[in-house]
């Protein structure tokens, strides 16, 4: 018999985050099946064959046995546990028996299990078809109790007709573990559930295609990876009918003029290259994306199985479901031209003090026609500014650098209004129903938590949100939780979780953490990515989160692992402010649109500075402000929490890498929600609502009225074992499953 090694690895209970392996004695006695990780990191099980001292010798499957230290030994459940729908149902949860099930049910298309409250999606990269319209009619019977997003949006919905309170889908995961295509599942469903106004639930359903268009782009994660952050709130009547729809985003524009080797920009302007049809690419002078700098520049211009010309066409449909006007579209089409155009737009010098000037070519003449000016307008507000001194007036020649960032801000500048402005043309249609009862189920699908190789200003944001977004299920599912239970006066239940407070306080403390830190060189003219650099090591290094790196780069202990941040150009990108002459000419531009945009930003330019969206805040501020606000508005809400999995980085069905999955189970918290709801009281009902529904239970009647001692009386008859409920001050605490034995007990009776 072979004998092979095992490698020694660091078991998981020591991070605390999974049941240890107490009983594996006993497993050794009785020579009962384990698990242990072989040499290649793949988990095996077997059943105990001898044991010697620290070690034993396990026999594998193959007849093979191996020699494991028998600290790595953990128990494996009962074979006809193999796939349960819900984690918390194994009798032994360690970190192979997690993995065996989720790996279980994914080589069977099961790709939904339940982790207690939680909803774990394992990204199948093929269509498994489980969402279809029969699957959703299955749902909405509650003829089936598999875990599925429909399930999820099923409960959310009589939540929120039952109890009267708004609720929200709340879905996390890492960068392609599927948020976007679960959101949509998940609106598809309460789409066909509130049926009443197809219209309505039609345009709710094909808002993805502009919204995607326009915030999603090909990352070496995803190949349609939201760059922004979306909230869809879902408005019903207080019959349950869907009445309207509103989107909120929270995003800023870098990639549409700086883009990483290897992605792409936003979907729409190789959409547009490619699909225009032929009177429009002659209005807009339209070139191939490879002619244009802003998306040639990552040598990306296509995606493997996606025909952008196609897409193009459908997107133009879908601006007309959305009643977008053809002489509306053509504006909307030119503004994205001009972007494409303004990225083309040259600059040579003109003097010996390195100040240069536009150049007088085919770029400036397109973009300047297209914004609705004059060439020479243009050309002067991308290389001088007017400065206001003593003396008056005096005009400031751009450099190189300052031409282009100024070009650069332009081009952002209409894009992130014209993206505005259609997801303000969406909700003007959607918000038909401004007289509904208030009541919505609001679904959050924001960017994944990203980390490359080399990380930027992107990532920066990206990964900050996603710390705020860990706080919230901490929130709910732990923290709130364990306030619950000390209120009611209930003891004994301790949650254990990893607080990311110590992260989010890195990036929030005032004046000290990086994001004051950050905006505090936002104008200050000594400052560069170096200096911030240095500045953030002397002032951070002592923060647990913090962690000084060579040079410019600087790393962030996230919840979801270790981020090393480049600070190369992270002040440009922190800065978007748009030269007065640049609002000015788009004001007086012969277009509604460039107009349009122009006067609100002037609007906010009057705005109290304080206003989270005045244009004098630096991108990262802007960015935290509109996040608060999202937050804000979920924290109104009842959270359901769904959390995607990436199963493998190379996007392809079948493939199940376990360190990754290992690695993200370990971050979000979901095994830790596992075990507080097998140690906690998941059902609770107040002395009152239990007495109600289980006080015609008792065989002899009791004398008190009072809920309270109904409600005991009920637990002794059924000789409850104490261990299994807790009397709070207003509330009874059941243990997991208890509730349902009752309700069996009921239903006999009855
Ligand atoms: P993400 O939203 O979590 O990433 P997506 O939802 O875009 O990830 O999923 C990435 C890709 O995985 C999709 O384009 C599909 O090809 C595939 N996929 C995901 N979920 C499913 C599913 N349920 N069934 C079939 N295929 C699926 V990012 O937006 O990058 O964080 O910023
Ligand atoms: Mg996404």
């Amino acid at each position: 018999v072979a004998v092979e090694g095992i490698e020694g690895e660091e078991r998981m209970e020591e991070t605390g985050v999974l049941e240890g392996s107490d009983n594996i004695g006993y497993f050794i006695e009785k020579k009962l099946r384990v698990w242990c990780r072989q040499s290649n990191g793949v988990w095996v099980s077997g059943t105990i064959h001898s044991t010697s001292g620290e070690e034993s010798f396990v026999s594998l499957a193959n007849g093979n046995v191996v020699k494991v230290s028998t600290c790595h030994l953990f128990p494996a459940n009962p074979e006809i546990l193999d796939g349960v729908d819900d984690l918390l149902h194994l009798s032994y949860l360690n970190e192979p028996t997690v993995f065996h099930n989720l790996k279980y049910r994914y080589s069977r298309d099961m790709i939904y299990s339940k982790a207690g409250p939680i909803l774990i999606a394992v990204n199948p990269f093929k269509d498994v078809q489980i969402n279809g319209k029969d699957i959703v009619t299955t749902y909405k019977q509650k003829a089936t109790d598999k875990p599925h997003v429909f399930a999820i949006a099923e409960n959310a919905y009589n939540e929120m007709m039952n109890d009267g309170v708004n609720q929200s889908l709340m879905i996390s995961g890492e960068s392609g573990a599927g948020k976007t295509e679960t959101a949509k599942f998940a609106v598809q469903y309460l789409a066909a559930l509130g049926g009443g106004n197809v219209g309505i639930e039609c345009q709710i359903l094909q808002t993805s295609c502009i919204l995607e268009a326009f915030g999603n782009s090909k990352t070496s994660m995803n190949d349609n990876s939201s760059r922004f952050g979306k909230l869809i709130e879902i408005h019903f009547t207080a019959a349950g009918k869907i009445c309207g729809s509103k989107i909120r985003t929270c995003k800023h524009q870098s990639r549409v003029v700086q883009l990483a080797a290897g992605e792409r920009s936003y979907h729409i302007f190789y959409q547009l290259c490619a699909g225009a049809p032929q009177a429009l690419r002659e209005r807009l002078n339209l070139k191939m994306a490879k002619e244009y700098n802003y998306l040639a520049q990552s040598d990306c211009l296509v995606i493997n199985g996606v025909d952008d010309a196609q897409r193009f066409l459908k997107f133009m449909e879908t601006l007309d479901i959305f009643q977008i006007s053809k002489g509306e579209q053509d504006q909307a089409f030119a503004m994205l031209a001009a972007v494409l155009w303004l990225g083309n737009i040259s600059f040579h010098a003109i003097d010996y003090e390195n100040h240069v000037e536009a150049s007088n070519d085919e770029a400036l003449i397109n973009a300047a026609r297209l914004i609705g000016c004059e060439s020479h307008e243009l050309k002067e507000a991308l290389s001088a500014r007017r400065i206001q001194t003593e003396e008056g007036n005096i005009v400031e020649k751009f450099t190189m650098s300052q031409a282009i960032d100024t070009r650069d801000a332009l081009a952002k500048f209409i894009y992130a209004s014209l993206f505005d402005w259609l997801v303000e043309q969406i909700n003007n249609l959607l918000e038909v129903g401004k007289q509904h009862t208030g009541w919505s189920i609001s679904i959050l699908d924001i960017y994944g938590f990203e980390s490359f190789k080399k990380n930027s200003f992107e990532q920066f944001c990206i990964n900050y949100a996603n710390e705020r977004l860990q706080q919230h299920f901490n929130r709910h599912v732990f923290k709130l939780e364990q306030e619950e239970y000390e209120l009611d006066g209930i003891d004994g239940v301790k949650v254990d979780f990893a607080d990311n407070q110590e992260c989010l306080d890195l990036f929030e403390k005032k004046p000290i953490g990086l994001l004051s830190l950050l905006d505090e060189d936002l104008h200050s003219p000594a400052a560069n990515d170096a200096t911030l650099a240095n500045k953030l090591k002397q002032n951070l290094n002592g923060m647990a989160c913090f962690k000084g790196d060579k040079g410019r780069v600087f790393g962030v202990r996230h919840f979801a692992g270790e981020v090393l941040y480049d600070t190369n150009d992270f002040l440009k990108k922190n800065q978007d402010s748009l030269n007065p002459e640049l609002i000015e000419l788009l004001s007086s531009c012969n277009g509604q649109l460039p107009q349009l945009f122009a006067i609100k930003m002037l609007n906010q330019t009057l705005e109290p500075a304080t206003s989270l969206d005045s244009p004098n805040q630096s991108v990262s501020a802007k960015f935290k402000g509109k996040l608060f606000k999202l937050m804000q508005q979920l924290e109104k809400t009842k959270p359901h929490f769904i959390c995607c999995i990436k199963p493998n980085r190379k996007q392809l069905p079948g493939m199940y890498e376990e360190d990754l999955v290992s690695q993200q189970l370990r971050c979000s918290g979901v095994l830790e929600a596992v075990r507080m709801s097998r140690s906690g009281y998941p059902t609770r009902m107040t002395h009152q609502e239990f007495a109600d529904r289980y006080g015609f239970l008792l065989l002899e009647t009791n004398e008190s009225p009072d809920p309270l001692s109904i409600s005991v009386a009920v637990l002794k008859q059924f000789n409850i074992l104490p261990g299994m409920y807790q009397i709070g001050y207003t509330k009874l605490y059941l243990r997991i499953g208890l509730e349902m034995n009752f309700t069996y007990y009921g239903k006999k009776s009855l």
